[in-house]
Parts: C-alpha cells; sequence; structure tokens
C-alpha cells in the first residue's frame, strides 16, 4: 500500500473498551463477554478504516488492538513474565487474559510491573522484567488468532508487535538478576521466538508485520543508539533471514531516526518507517533500493490538521534517498489522539476546520497516498483545503491577543526571580511558625462517588450551580475539618470542584476547548481528555480563590491554594504549534502569576504549583534538552517570581527519578518540593542529600498508587532514614500524591499513621538537640 498508519486507537470511541474490561474486573461480565466485546471493536475498527480509504486486502490496516499495553502484550507474548507470576500460566504453558491483567495489576503480594512513560508521549507502558534465566517461549498466540479474525472477515491486516530491541532496551533487570544485569544482553535468546511468531503469523495470512522499534531513535535509554543500532543489526538479520515469514516493516517513531536509519537500510527487511514529523528527510542512504520507505508525514502526536502540502512535499523529496518505493504515514501511532472530530457537537466550527483526530489523520494518509499513487494534480483540492485551513488559523479571533502578546513582550529579566532565599525562609517561618517535619498533603482528596455524581448532575442541568456549589462547600468543610482532626500543619480544601487539575484551569482560561468524547489511552483502561490549547492564553477571572479563601475562612491553620503549573498544563493538552512552546508555557505563567497574587490579596499564604509533568516532556535527544529545561523552567518562575516574600512557594513532582531533574528542581527555586518517593523507599533522600539541595523538601511517605494502608512504623522508619541524611529544617512530611483515586477508609487510616509517625519522629529529635 502506499498509505498507512502505524496504529489506531484501541479504547473504542465512546470507550467500549474500558467499560468493557473494568466490567469484566468487577466480575460483572465473564471472560467470553470480553471477548466478543473486544472482537466486535476490532471489526469495527476494520471496517471504519476501511471505509476511510485503506485497503481491506493490502495490508494497509494495522492489526494494533490491545487489551491493556501493547508492551505487556509483547512480553506475554515471548513469555518474558517476572518469576512471581510463572504459576498463574495454564497447563500448556500459555498466559491467558486473567493471568494476563494480573500481570497489569498485581494481585496480593505480587506487585504488578511498574508504569512508565511511553517515550515522550503521554502514554505509559508497563515495564518487563528480564533476568539472566527468563525463559522466552511463545507463550500468547492472541495476535495471530487477531489476524485470522481479519481474514476470515475479508482482510488482510497488518499484525503490529513491539519488536524485539524495544522490547528489551524497556525492560528493567529481574528482582533476581545480578548486579548489573542488562535485558539486551538476552537478545539471542529472544529471537528465536520472534521468529516463531513471524512463521505463525505468515501461517495465519499475513503479508507484512510491522514491529516497532522507537527505542532506536531515543537518546534517553540507558543503552545508547550505537549499542541499540547494533542490536538491531543482530536482530534484523535473523528475522530478515527467517522464512516462512511476513514482509518486515520496522518502525521507528517520535524523533529521527539519525545513523541508525544506516543500520536498517543494510538489514534484509523490507520497509522502514520513519517520523518526519520530528525528524526530517534524510540524506541518500545505501542499502535503500529494494525497500519502501514509509514517511511519517501526518503527526500522529497532535490533534492539528496541519501543513498538508508540506507533506506532501517531504514525501516528494523521500523519493530522492534511494528507496525503492515511498508511502505515506503518520509519524507515530494514533494511541496519542482522540477517534473523530465528528463526534464533538460543541466545538466551534472554525476550530473544527483546523483540526484532525485518529479519523481525519487516516483520511489524510489516504490522500496523501493518492498523490503518490496519481501525482499532485489528483489530490491538488485537498491540499488547497488543508492550506486554506492553516491559513485561516493565523488571523482568526484569539488567535493572537494583542494584550497578552503586550505583556510578553515586555517581560523582563527581574520577572524571573524570587527574593534571596533565606530572605524568604525567615519571612516563612515568621508568617507561618510551622513545627519541625511539618504535615500536609499533596491537594487532592478523595474523589467520592457522591461529587462525580454531583459534577455530572450540574453538568447535565439536574441541579442548579447555587446547589452544586453548596455540595462543594459542604465537602471542603469536611475535609478541612478532617485534617484539622488528623494534625495536619498545612491543610488543603481537597479540590471537590476539579475533575481534572489541567482541564479544570482550560475551562476556566481563554485559549482552550475542552472536548466532549476526545478521549486519549493514558494507561491501561484509564483515559484522559486533553484540553486544546489554540489560541493565547488569559485569565478572565480569578479560578480557584473563592474555593481556597472558603477553606481558610473555616481554619487557624494554613490553607495551601492549589495550582496546576504552566509546563504540566501544556505537556497534559494539545497544544497550538504555530509557535514555540516556550511562548506559549510564558502565557500561561502570566495568568498563574495574576491568579497566585489575587490568592494572597484573599490570604492564602502558602500556595503550590504542581509540576508533575516536569520530566515528562523532556526531549528524547540529548541536543534539545537544555532549550526545554530553561524555557519550562523559567515558565515556573515567572509563574511564582512576584510571590511575596513571605508567601511560602510548594511544587509537587510525582517520578523519583529525581536525580535526572535535580538541577532542574533547583532551578525552580520553588520554598518546598514534594516528590514521590515510598516506592522507591527512599532512595530519593540519598539523592537529595548529594545533591546538597538546600530547600524545602517532601519525600512521599506514602504509595498513594497502591491500596494498601502503611503503618506507623514503617512511615517513622522512612522519616528516621530522611532525618539522618538531610537536615531537620527542610524536611516536610507528606504523602507520595494526590489522595483523588483512594477511598477514604484508607487515606484516614494512612494520615492517621503518618501523623502518629511525624509525632514520633519530632519527640526524637527534639530529645536528641
Ligand atoms: N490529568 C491529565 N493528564 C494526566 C494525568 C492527570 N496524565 C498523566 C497522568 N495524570 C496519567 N494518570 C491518569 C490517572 C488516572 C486517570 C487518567 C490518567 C483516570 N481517568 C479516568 C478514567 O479513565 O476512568 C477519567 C477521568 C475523568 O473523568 O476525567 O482515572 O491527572 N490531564
Ligand atoms: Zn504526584
Amino acid at each position: 500500500p502506499q498509505g498507512t498508519i502505524l496504529g489506531y486507537p484501541r479504547i473504542g470511541r465512546r470507550r467500549e473498551l474500558k467499560k468493557a474490561v473494568e466490567a469484566f474486573w468487577a466480575g460483572r461480565i465473564d471472560e467470553g463477554e470480553l471477548e466478543a466485546g473486544a472482537a466486535a471493536l476490532r471489526a469495527d475498527v476494520r471496517e471504519r478504516l476501511a471505509g476511510l480509504g485503506l485497503g481491506r486486502a493490502d495490508s494497509a490496516i494495522p492489526e494494533s488492538f490491545s487489551f491493556y499495553d501493547q508492551v505487556l502484550d509483547a512480553a506475554v507474548t515471548v513469555g518474558a513474565i517476572p518469576t512471581r507470576f510463572e504459576g498463574l500460566r495454564d497447563a500448556d504453558g500459555g498466559i491467558g487474559l486473567p493471568a494476563y491483567f494480573t500481570i497489569a495489576r498485581g494481585e496480593g503480594d505480587r506487585a504488578p510491573l511498574e508504569m512508565t512513560k511511553w517515550f515522550d508521549s503521554n502514554y505509559h507502558y508497563l515495564v518487563p522484567e528480564i533476568g539472566p534465566d527468563t525463559v522466552f517461549s511463545l507463550s500468547s498466540d492472541r495476535i495471530v488468532r487477531q489476524v485470522e479474525e481479519a481474514v476470515a472477515a475479508g482482510y488482510v491486516t497488518r499484525p503490529v508487535v513491539v519488536g524485539p530491541v524495544t522490547l528489551l532496551a524497556l525492560s528493567k533487570a529481574a528482582d533476581e538478576a545480578p548486579e548489573g544485569f542488562d535485558p539486551l544482553s538476552r537478545l539471542d535468546d529472544l529471537l528465536p521466538v520472534y521468529v516463531e511468531l513471524l512463521s505463525r503469523l505468515a501461517a495465519a495470512g499475513a503479508e507484512w508485520v510491522q514491529l516497532d522499534e522507537p527505542a532506536l531513535v531515543s537518546e534517553s535509554l540507558p543503552a545508547s543508539t550505537a549499542e541499540l543500532g547494533a542490536a538491531a543489526a543482530r536482530a534484523y538479520a535473523v528475522l530478515g533471514g527467517a522464512t516462512p515469514r511476513p514482509s518486515i516493516f520496522v518502525a521507528a517513531p517520535y524523533a529521527a531516526l539519525g545513523a541508525n536509519l544506516e543500520v536498517l537500510a543494510a538489514a534484509p527487511i523490507e520497509a522502514i518507517g520513519i517520523d518526519l514529523v520530528r525528524g526530517t528527510v534524510p540524506d541518500a542512504v545505501a542499502g535503500l533500493a529494494d525497500k519502501t520507505i514509509v514517511g511519517g508525514v501526518v503527526d500522529g502526536h497532535n490533534i492539528w490538521r496541519g501543513d498538508l502540502s508540506g507533506a506532501f512535499d517531504a514525501l516528494q523529496s523521500l523519493r530522492e534517498v534511494g528507496a525503492g518505493g515511498v508511502a505515506a504515514s503518520t509519524s507515530t501511532s494514533l494511541l496519542h489522539v482522540p477517534h473523530d472530530v465528528d463526534d464533538e457537537s460543541k466545538l466551534d466550527a472554525r476550530l473544527v476546520s483546523w483540526l484532525a483526530f485518529a479519523d481525519q489523520k487516516t483520511a489524510q494518509v489516504v490522500t496523501l497516498a493518492k498523490g503518490l499513487a496519481e501525482g499532485r494534480d489528483a489530490i491538488e483540492d485537498a491540499l488547497d483545503a488543508a492550506s486554506a485551513a492553516l491559513a485561516d488559523r493565523v488571523d482568526a479571533p484569539g488567535v493572537r491577543d494583542g494584550a497578552v502578546r503586550a505583556r510578553t513582550a515586555a517581560l523582563q529579566e527581574a520577572d524571573y526571580t524570587r527574593e534571596d532565599y533565606s530572605l524568604r525562609v525567615a519571612a516563612q517561618d515568621e508568617a507561618l511558625a510551622l513545627p519541625a517535619l511539618p504535615l500536609t498533603t499533596i491537594g487532592s482528596f478523595p474523589q467520592t462517588g457522591d461529587i462525580r455524581r454531583a459534577r455530572a448532575r450540574f453538568t447535565r442541568g439536574e441541579i442548579t450551580s447555587d446547589e452544586y456549589e453548596g455540595f462543594l462547600r459542604e465537602e471542603i468543610s469536611r475535609v478541612v475539618a478532617l485534617q484539622e482532626q488528623l494534625g495536619l500543619d498545612v491543610l488543603v480544601h481537597g479540590e471537590p470542584e476539579r475533575n481534572d487539575m489541567v482541564q479544570y484551569f482550560a475551562e476556566n482560561l481563554d485559549g482552550f476547548e475542552v472536548t466532549e468524547n476526545g478521549w486519549v489511552q493514558s494507561y491501561g483502561s484509564r483515559a484522559t481528555r486533553p484540553s486544546i490549547l489554540w489560541g493565547d492564553v488569559s485569565r478572565p477571572a480569578p479560578i480557584t480563590v473563592a474555593w481556597s479563601s472558603f477553606a481558610q475562612s473555616l481554619t487557624s491553620k494554613p490553607v495551601k491554594g492549589m495550582l496546576t503549573g504552566p509546563v504540566t498544563i501544556l505537556a497534559w493538552s494539545f497544544v497550538r504549534d504555530d509557535q514555540p512552546l516556550g511562548e506559549t508555557a510564558d502565557q500561561v505563567a502570566l495568568a498563574l502569576r495574576d491568579e497566585i497574587a489575587d490568592l494572597e490579596a484573599a490570604g492564602i499564604g502558602v500556595i503550590q504549583v504542581d509540576e508533575p509533568a516536569l520530566r515528562e516532556l523532556l526531549p528524547l535527544k540529548k541536543a534539545d534538552q537544555p532549550a526545554y529545561l530553561q524555557w519550562s523552567v523559567d515558565s515556573f518562575r515567572l509563574a511564582t517570581a512576584a510571590a511575596e516574600t513571605a508567601t511560602q512557594i510548594h511544587t509537587h513532582l510525582c517520578y523519583s527519578e529525581f536525580g535526572v531533574v535535580i538541577d532542574a528542581i533547583r532551578a525552580l527555586d520553588a520554598d518546598v518540593t514534594s516528590i514521590e518517593a515510598a516506592r522507591s523507599r527512599m532512595e530519593v533522600v540519598t539523592d537529595v542529600a548529594a545533591s546538597g539541595f538546600d530547600h524545602g523538601i517532601g519525600p512521599g511517605v506514602y504509595d498513594i498508587h497502591s491500596p494498601r494502608v502503611p503503618s506507623a512504623a514503617e512511615v517513622e522508619s522512612l522519616l528516621r532514614r530522611a532525618v539522618e541524611e538531610i537536615p531537620l529544617r527542610q524536611l516536610w512530611v507528606n504523602p507520595d500524591c494526590g489522595l483523588k483515586t483512594r477511598g477514604y477508609e484508607e487515606t484516614n487510616a494512612s494520615l492517621a499513621n503518618i501523623v502518629e509517625a511525624a509525632r514520633t519522629v519530632r519527640d526524637e529529635v527534639s530529645a536528641t538537640v
């Protein structure tokens, strides 16, 4: 085919898969019903993609379904599961659906696979664990059965499987592996299973297979790009030499392939996919004459209709790299975008004309393929229409706001810097008078069924805004009273008014639009609806002030104002692509700066600006990282630097790779930073101590990702370790993250234990000084 997509959203247009999978977990449907629902979803997807113009019988339609995660799929397919799950295999060694979900979600003492971010997307995959003794064997033929299912329905689809190099490069060493063990060292043992899989796929009727190898583009993995290239050379020599097998298409999305293009060009495979949104058309490369080069020219990361004419030009120049054939594709799987713009009834028509979700992007690829086959003239109208939409964006009202631009243009160096930290500490100590090891939470309290129901009823117009706000005030009063009773020192209002920490701000800022059905899978059955940041950002009115000052009116303890930082607002939205991210980030930062001033004026003396996504947007290529860190840190500083000396600015980061971002965290210059640490048993404390970080720090002592209640003794030992390594004056006591996904039962019990532990350790340290 001359046009394809690297993958399609799996959750369903109305999150059918999420609903079915969660119903299965809850025991409301059985395995057969779940399988039937998934098969129906796959049938719908094939039909829709064919309807959009991808060929039914030429392997243009990807077979990219997954019940939970494509990395877990690959690990289970090759039998690479941790020993703690070995007992879940069927009598014949296969790994069935219930076992698959158990590996994803854990059960009792068996911890699930760890989850982490998939390249620079907002998708999270499960991290396989591989040791020297992991036995690789074909343990699930699910993908083979999907090809058969498609054939039976009259389709020849292209199975998509994570490739062997990426599978190992993303794996971590199993618990029992010796120090320094590298999963990539098992490549030669793994390849025979892929060879067997290829033969099974061919027998099932697959003419092509897509092996995803994004690891080959990354500079953020333990293995270097050269090591990954060497592994790919070995892997594809073996897989390319296997018979029988389908034609092999190796896709390398998410960034420029660089020197590893030569590696793939030299391998005995039939097609190579490169990302031409993040990368540029490469110079001519030897070895491509007998291959198809698949140009990823339609952006799989973002929802803009984009420059279709430029995309076609890129494909035309791709003809000069010496490949036997050129095909059009998306830059990445369409997993990262919602299904269909036509499912949005409330978006402004003009905005809609600038957008392309998965279905529209598929149609774009079909158009480009037609152009490749028949020449530019054949698609001139479509190219012109896309160019007109792009031009229409330039002057549309709201895209450029003179007042916003005048304000960013006038920014000076001094606007990014607060008073010296030592002066701030003195002023804040006096204003807040907190005890040693002050106790706080990250911000959100459990989002109960009651809260979600009240919000849904308000959205549907079943209750008035007075009734809804009354409900929220009651909820806040309850949460404040609870925290006073538990004995926390810096309280929060609990955020019952927020559906999501980004969407809530997007709904209250100009320049954003939110969607009705624009769900994007985040991990497993979970999804978010990223907002669309399409225009210049400004704040028409205060957003959080009424809720925070209401909470403050209920207590004499300080209540922490809660904001989401500019980087996280950008990271979790679809952001305009017509100006540098740093410029957009500064606009968001100025809106937050005004919000902080209003919170201060309303008597709020502690304000948290969350940046859980600071690490997430870090570019894959090392050369791009310093510029990113510059604008991201600057935007946070711009948001917070006008705070008064006595106002204590907090921030929160979610992931524990503290070492990676320590310099950035230091540069944020927040007075207090809370970070995840409970899962990694306070190892982060050692990183903090070694770095000489001297501002306030709250290493989380309660893993909120698990329903488990930590005992007071356990928290005490975490705190003693922190106290040993970090000066007492710096230390805060808090959970790892917000409590919104937890229930009240475990929240109350855990917080009570944390308070008890903090009091014990406070007594110990005051006895020793
Ligand atoms: N908000 C947004 N993006 C995010 C997160 C967030 N990206 C990264 C991280 N957090 C992802 N984590 C989650 C955690 C839970 C859910 C989604 C992403 C979740 N979603 C609900 C679901 O799928 O059932 C739907 C939530 C809703 O109704 O809005 O539970 O916190 N923007
Ligand atoms: Zn967090």
